[in-house]
């Protein structure tokens, strides 16, 4: 509850920030895209990622708060980096149920392009399957396909790790599905994890849907996810998420 408080006075005050991590294409004449992760800036605690103030998401309203704070931070970067006249792909941003609990998201996501005079085909949303969960699947479906139809891409999250996630990819409008980090990290250990890799890119594939894989830490797993037929790439082989700043000379051209 105090660091709830401490939130609400954190978002006033401007402590909370983003970090973006570069999603690698396969085809190399594709830009990078970035995935904006927040971060809290704690005057006490020092530099807090989401899973330390949990406590914080958790509050629909606070999460709602900080959830507007995040999508306005995202779409004010790509801004900049267009002004600036830096190539990337999308930003993508994440969501969580309680982003789609107050008005209208779509409204919303468009609102704050427009301000800022950001095409659609610059974000990205990124959902898990926690999000089908909260409000009803037709309101949150009808939400997802209004944002679809702006020319906001729609991530899956954490592919692989929920349920029923195929029976998902019908009902939701989903562009792409972001392989859990959990099945990459021991496909070279564990058979399990390298059949499951395959087959979501072939899902994928038969779908038509782009697929990118998450926690590629390893030279060998981005060429055994390239050698699949993958489409992007995310992880720390590539860069940890690092402020805007620190991002200003990134292409894909350095690695
Ligand atoms: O950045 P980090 O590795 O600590 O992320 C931990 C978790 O927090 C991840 O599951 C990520 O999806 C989530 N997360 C990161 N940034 C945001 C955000 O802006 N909003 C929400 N709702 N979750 C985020
Ligand atoms: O749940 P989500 O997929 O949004 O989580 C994103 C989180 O994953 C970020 O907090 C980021 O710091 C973390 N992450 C990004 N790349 C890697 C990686 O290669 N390995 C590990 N272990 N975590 C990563
Ligand atoms: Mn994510
Ligand atoms: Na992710």
């Amino acid at each position: 509850v105090e660091l709830q408080q401490e939130a609400r006075h954190g978002l006033e005050s401007g402590q909370f920030i983003l970090h973006f991590q570069p999603i690698i294409a396969a085809d190399p004449k594709r830009p990078v895209s970035f995935e904006a992760l927040l971060r809290w800036k704690h005057p006490v605690e020092g530099l807090l990622t989401p899973g330390l103030f949990e406590e914080v998401l958790d509050d629909p309203r606070l999460a709602s708060s900080v959830g507007s704070y995040v999508i306005e931070m995202a779409i004010r970067q790509a801004a900049t980096w267009m002004a600036q006249g830096k190539e990337f792909g999308r930003i993508a941003v994440n969501v969580l149920s309680a982003d789609f609990t107050i008005g209208c998201l779509a409204t919303r996501l468009q609102a704050t392009l427009a301000r800022y005079h950001v095409p659609a085909s610059k974000l990205c949303i990124e959902v898990t399957e926690r999000v089908f969960l909260g409000g009803g699947v037709t309101n949150i479906a009808d939400a997802m396909h209004r944002i679809n139809a702006l020319g906001v891409e729609v991530a899956l999250d954490d592919f692989g790790t929920g349920y029923a996630s195929l029976t998902h990819l019908k009902a939701f409008p989903i562009d792409r599905l972001k392989i859990d980090r959990s099945f990459v990290q021991d496909m070279h250990e564990n058979h399990e994890s390298l059949s499951i890799v395959k087959a979501i890119v072939q899902l994928g594939q038969s779908l038509g849907l782009r697929v990118t894989a998450e926690g590629v830490e390893k030279y060998e797993q981005f060429v055994l996810l390239q050698s699949m037929g993958c489409g992007s790439f995310q992880g720390y082989y590539f860069s940890p998420p690092r402020g805007a700043e620190d991002l200003v000379n990134f292409d894909a051209g350095d690695l």
